[in-house]
């Protein structure tokens, strides 16, 4: 059974200016296809090949003969999650469930806007921005790498890609401008509000 990569819930071109078809195509189609690839070469003949890509993750975690495992099934689980988290149009002020909670935690929408964008521009390097439940707990969260909320129990809401590959050829090294412009205009707020279930 091995790992697919999965279809992307929109055209390439459908979130368009914010990110283009040009970026997808080397992010979904060149990226995230290779980590996919990479992860069934890693992963044929041995026990992990039976599992679901959710227990490679938890399994390899915490063993760093297996890193190269753990990264690839890592990033697969996080592209596919990242994709679903963004919609044109989308953003706007958050609706349904994850609103009140938000304005429980932090003051007010743009105060978690600006929780949210800080968590992405300070992670050094390579990484992730998350909106997360940690237990009964919202929180941002960043992580470096391919690392996931999901190899620490805890659940993740929503994710932002930070890595260059996920912006480069739209902002350049402007990340600060790319996470304002997906904070602003593509979060998916249906698909975080079906996560918090
Ligand atoms: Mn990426």
């Amino acid at each position: 059974m091995a790992i697919s990569l999965p279809e992307l819930p929109f055209a390439k071109d459908a979130l368009a200016p914010f990110i283009s078809a040009n970026t997808l195509d080397f992010h979904y189609g060149k990226h995230h296809k290779a980590y996919v690839d990479n992860l069934n070469k890693l992963i044929a003949g041995t026990d992990l090949e039976k599992k679901t890509l959710e227990e490679i993750i938890k399994i390899t975690a915490q063993d760093p003969a297996k890193s190269g495992i753990f990264n690839n099934a890592a990033q697969v689980w996080n592209h596919s999650f990242y994709w679903q988290c963004l919609k044109k149009p989308g953003s706007g002020p958050p609706t349904g469930k994850i609103a009140a909670k938000i304005n429980s935690v932090w003051e007010n929408y743009e105060k978690f806007v600006e929780e949210l964008k800080n968590a992405g521009v300070t992670q050094f390097g390579s990484g992730w921005a998350w909106l997360i439940l940690d237990g009964d707990q919202l929180k941002i969260t960043k992580s470096a790498n391919a690392d996931t909320p999901i190899a620490h129990g805890q659940k993740p809401l929503l994710t932002i890609d930070v890595w260059e590959h996920a912006y480069y050829l739209d902002y350049q090294n402007r990340r600060p401008d790319y996470l304002a412009s997906v904070i602003q205009n593509l979060i998916n707020w249906d698909f975080v509000n079906a996560n918090l279930g």
